[in-house]
């Protein structure tokens, strides 16, 4: 470590102490806490994007958001190079580095070590794309990770505000060299409109769209989504509240709010479209609502557009004739309605698999097929589609003997996947991808609902003294300890027709969460209930 880097640091610890007793892990949503507890970390944050970058030689991100926390809330997350979320390995520096306290001196051995052990020069290259959501306490934090990332000779490119989805797309393009797209802002609309607008042109029939209301969490989500809106008003109508300029961040509105109360946020009319969404803070997760003809609030969420998104593109690879040799599947958590996934094994014959909650579980089991379709239910995923398959397309669109339809079919598959944000969840890719297959396939928000009835659902948290007392296996489905605890919930669900129920530790918060589905509300409720205190006799 250059004698320059160790008085950059220096003078970074003394700026941004870190407070006395904390304790923070980079966990499935990276560090986050309330803003104010946040600067010291971001010094560690910024030396280990530099490192990471090196490493990799790449461009890596690291993204400020508290995506659906509260504005006094913040944190950051790091993108590697192909846009997916931080390697596993990493989380255990990023752990250690928090538990250093502010000696410049343990500091430097401990970042001399690592270089050593990685294999880093001081004078490698190191380049780290930076964003942050429309927070208050962003751009500080922001300017943090920045000046420790320089510290060690690495090149900052700043895009100030953007969503994290964004971010994730520009650090993959940059990566591979425009291929993907190019890594501005200006490229990442230009690549989804472009597509959007191609699909529509192509398809013949295609369905009016009908107005959408956006509810845009006052978050990031909104000033983007207004760009966007005046590029394709010739196609659609998009009217955008909750933009920020009166409410406040996910206080009341945006799709966590709207998918935990199961009821539509404040700052919107509910009298005047037939379709509505919510998107995140940081416009990461995309739910839908409308209000039936009975006045009643109905909810499509992450179950419902692997169900769409699946059936679309099964349906046009039946047609471009490549059903046969492409494969596609569906990832879930455990928390996946139970009749979506019947619906989607037994009536459209899309093997689900399932794995533990988490994007990057859901993302790394995506890439087993040639089309990985993945929602976690509250509104977070996307597609994923092999090179295999991107070349089987190109492959159908350039032979002459194939007919006017199947080279259609494939067009569309192929518009379809520039519309989509590969990377990670995407909630304005995934708002564009879900508008366009509703009008291709004349479905309205009522026919998409219906496609399938879900089983009533509850979930609790059940404050428990240890959570780790509780193990689990097969995707989080089974208990292994505390013993006898998978017996009892077995025993219980026996009692109850379609019945089915899981017990699993947060990872976020120290409780642990139990789950049931069954015939009726009454039932799931019980069923719930009755493991809760089985859990709670189990782990006194
Ligand atoms: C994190 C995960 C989210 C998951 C949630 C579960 C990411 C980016 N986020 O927010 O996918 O649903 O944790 O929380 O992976 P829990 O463990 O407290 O139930
Ligand atoms: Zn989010």
């Amino acid at each position: 470590m250059t004698h320059i880097a160790k008085e950059k640091l220096a003078t970074l610890l003394m700026e941004y102490p870190k407070p006395a007793g904390i304790v923070m892990g980079y966990g499935t949503a990276g560090f986050r806490a309330r803003a104010d507890t946040l600067p010291w970390i971001m010094i560690r944050i910024g030396i280990l994007a530099a490192f990471r970058s090196k490493v990799k030689r790449a461009c890596v991100g690291a993204m400020i958001t508290a995506s659906h926390n509260p504005e006094y809330d913040n944190g950051v997350k790091l993108i590697d190079p192909y846009g997916e979320m931080l390697e596993q390995a990493w989380e255990v520096y990023a752990n250690n580095l928090s538990v250093l306290d502010d000696d410049i001196h343990i500091l430097s051995d401990y970042l001399e070590n690592l270089m050593n052990q990685l294999n880093i020069q001081a004078n490698d290259e190191g380049i780290v794309a930076i964003a942050y959501d429309t927070r208050q306490s962003s751009p500080l934090l922001a300017s943090i990770v920045k000046r420790a990332a320089q510290a060690f000779y690495t090149t900052i490119m700043d895009f100030e505000l953007m969503t994290t989805p964004q971010l994730h797309y520009a650090v993959r393009c940059y990566n591979d060299n425009g291929t993907y797209g190019h890594y501005t802002e200006a490229g990442y609309f230009d690549k989804l409109c472009t597509a959007f607008q191609n699909l529509i042109e192509m398809t013949p029939n295609i369905q009016r769209f009908e107005p959408l209301a956006i509810d845009a969490a006052n978050g990031i989500g909104a000033m983007k989504l207004a760009y966007m809106r005046q590029t394709l008003a010739k196609y659609i109508h998009i009217e955008i509240f909750n933009d920020g300029t009166r409410g406040h961040l996910n206080e009341k509105c945006g799709a966590d709010y709207v998918k935990l109360y199961q009821k539509a946020p404040d700052g919107i009319p509910l009298t005047n479209y037939s379709k509505y969404c919510s998107i995140d803070g940081d416009a990461d997760r995309l739910i839908y609502f409308f209000i039936d003809k009975n006045n009643q609030f109905r909810l499509l969420d992450g179950d419902r557009f692997s169900v769409l998104f699946a059936s679309f593109l099964a349906m046009k690879l039946k047609e471009a004739k490549l059903a046969d040799d492409v494969k596609i599947g569906v990832i879930q958590t455990a928390y996946a309605n139970g009749r979506s996934t019947d619906y989607l094994v037994n009536k459209m014959h899309v093997p689900v698999a399932c794995v533990p909650t988490g994007v990057k579980h859901l993302h790394h089991k995506a890439l087993d097929y040639d089309i990985g379709v993945y929602f976690e239910a509250n509104g977070h995923g996307t597609v994923i589609f092999s090179s295999e398959l991107k070349s089987k397309i190109k492959m159908v669109l350039e032979d002459p003997k194939r007919t006017v339809e199947e080279r259609l079919a494939a067009n569309q598959i192929r518009a379809f996947i520039n519309i989509i944000n590969e990377t990670v969840g995407d909630a304005i890719a995934d708002l564009l991808a879900t508008e366009v297959i509703l009008s291709i396939l004349h479905l309205n928000l009522e026919g998409w609902l219906n496609l399938y009835d879900d089983l009533p659902q509850r979930q609790l948290k059940v404050a428990v003294r240890d959570r780790t007392m509780i193990q689990t296996t097969d995707a989080e489905r089974r208990c292994v300890t505390p013993p006898h605890l998978q017996d009892c919930i077995d025993e219980l669900v026996s009692k109850y027709p379609s019945g089915r129920a899981f017990v699993r530790p947060s990872g976020t918060e120290d409780i642990v969460r139990v789950y049931a589905e069954a015939l009726t509300q009454q039932e799931a409720d019980d069923l719930a209930d009755k493991v809760r205190v089985v859990v709670e006799q189990l782990t006194k």
